[in-house]
């Protein structure tokens, strides 16, 4: 039996082990763990394809791309009937138990420039209410709606897996029962240089960074949770992303249409903002429904146009999304040969140790990480469904520091939906020419986390308390 060291010399990644005997044996041991996670014949064939022969470009993917077909909302000119229905569906799954949500959370967050995990970060706009927060509080909220526990699953990484369940002991898991919820860390894959070499941060440190969103399948897999998920009844998987608080996180109608549909995995699309957008597109190529990424859409079809104005390919994937229980398994476990998510290539500043063992901090990139995204699992999915769903009630991502995508532009949005809210239950409330109220006050999901829900819970109060600066209904 070889040691990773001999492994790792024979498969030219010696330098890997060049500190090996100054460290202590207990880093020893650490290095040799982390080289053994290491499946150098993959990496090997990743910096043959990726690295040292890219090949295809972006126009090579547009050649067939068609836009995909999409179920509209009724005020796009769906059926009313069909979304009702639908959210029959998906109301008596819930009723059964049948649901679990998912956030994927391994990221690292580096365009916010918050120092934690990004699910701590404050957001609402009176309370400033964490991500996870708002999370845990909407899952409640439809937890007791349906009179069944629905478990959350939380994706973390290397990098703040002890910090996500740190926070969630200090709130006491915001209220929800803590055999509810699941957190388990992603997979990790090597920085490399140029020359395909994998790098150190430290004499004993290799490189590693979380293997993108797309590893969530398989670590939902390796951690045990799909088999946890089966004991439980559970087939219906509510995915969403850490930073969008806007989320519904249990949607009755999404889960419905994927149900009524027998699809493996279903995903929310909004109409593109403005052919720049930073989303994925949902597209069609050879008969198989897919999203390309917007840095892949080359830009004369980013910008092209129906006669009536509209963006050809608007379908805007806002990384929200339904998975059968099934299907995560299936590709999740490898067991099936044939659909393996492919690795995409990120050229990134990457700290690392040179030659002689100094710390280098690169200003420009210097190195290749390699990452899977989860929406590449769309081809291989039977019946996939994309549904409409409105901005407003859906998505208001908080990824930059400022400008869009912001804390502000996200704080905008919440106070927008809240007055939308109580517009709709007869309040009299002054708004902008976008909707902007100009007080600011919050709504918490126990009071209403949907229009129908606020005016029920505001028609109940014996006394109704007049909305002003800083007022928070719970
Ligand atoms: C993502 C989508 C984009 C659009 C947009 C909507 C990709 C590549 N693009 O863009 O098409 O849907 O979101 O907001 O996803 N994460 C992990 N582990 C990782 C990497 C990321 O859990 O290794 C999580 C991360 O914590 C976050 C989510 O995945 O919740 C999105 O990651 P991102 O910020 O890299 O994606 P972004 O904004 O480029």
């Amino acid at each position: 039996m070889k040691t990773p060291r001999e492994h790792f010399e024979e498969n030219d990644q010696g330098q890997v082990f060049a500190f090996y005997d100054s460290l202590s044996d207990e880093e020893k041991v650490n290095l040799d763990q982390q080289a053994a996670e290491i499946d150098l014949n993959e990496l090997d064939r990743l910096v043959d394809t990726l690295v040292r022969h890219p090949g295809g470009g972006n126009e090579s993917i547009a050649d067939s791309l068609e836009p995909a077909d999409c179920i509209p909302l009724p005020r796009s000119g769906g059926h009313q009937a069909l979304w009702e229905e639908a959210t029959e569906k998906g109301e008596a799954a819930l009723r059964a138990g049948r649901v679990a949500a998912f956030t994927v959370a391994g990221g690292q967050g580096t365009r916010l420039g918050y120092d934690g995990p990004k699910g701590t970060f404050g957001v609402t706009p009176v309370l400033q209410k964490s991500l996870f927060q708002v999370f845990a509080e909407k899952i409640l909220a439809s937890s007791r709606a349906y009179g069944k526990p629905i478990p959350w699953y939380i994706l973390t990484s290397i990098i703040n897996h002890e910090a996500t369940v740190a926070f969630f002991e200090e709130n006491e898991y915001f209220g929800l029962p803590s055999d509810k919820v699941h957190f388990f860390s992603q997979g990790l894959m090597p920085a490399v240089d140029d020359d395909g070499k994998i790098l150190l941060s430290g004499r004993g440190q290799i490189a590693l960074s979380p293997d993108g969103h797309g590893g969530a399948l398989r670590a939902l897999v390796r951690s045990g949770s799909i088999r946890e998920m089966e004991a439980d009844g559970i087939d219906v998987i509510s995915y969403f992303q850490v930073d969008n608080p806007l989320v519904r996180c249990i949607d009755p109608a999404f889960i419905g249409f994927h149900l009524l549909h027998d699809s493996e995995l279903s995903s929310k699309m909004v109409p593109k903002a403005y052919a720049e957008e930073k989303v994925g597109v949902f597209c069609q190529q050879g008969g198989k429904s897919l999203v390309v990424e917007y840095s892949d859409l080359p830009d004369r079809l980013a910008g092209e146009t129906t006669d009536d104005g509209e963006l050809r390919f608007r379908a805007g994937s806002i990384a929200i999304h339904i998975f059968s229980r099934s299907f995560v398994d299936r590709l999740g476990s490898g067991i099936d040969e044939s659909a393996k998510l492919p690795f995409h290539l990120a050229n990134k500043k990457v700290p690392f140790l040179d030659a002689s063992g100094s710390l280098q901090e690169p200003t420009d990139p210097n190195a290749y990480k390699f990452e899977m995204f989860v929406f590449d699992a769309l081809p291989f999915a039977k019946n996939p469904v994309i549904i409409e769903t409105a901005r407003e009630d859906d998505f208001s991502p908080v990824k930059n520091a400022d400008g869009v995508d912001s804390p502000q532009t996200c704080r905008d949005d919440q106070l927008r939906q809240y007055a939308r809210w109580a517009k709709a239950a007869g309040i009299d409330l002054a708004t902008d020419e976008t909707g902007l109220p100009g007080i600011s006050f919050e709504v918490s999901p126990f009071f209403g986390d949907n229009e129908d829900r606020f005016a029920a819970s505001w028609d109940a109060l014996t006394h109704k308390p007049e909305l002003t600066d800083g007022l928070v209904l719970v």
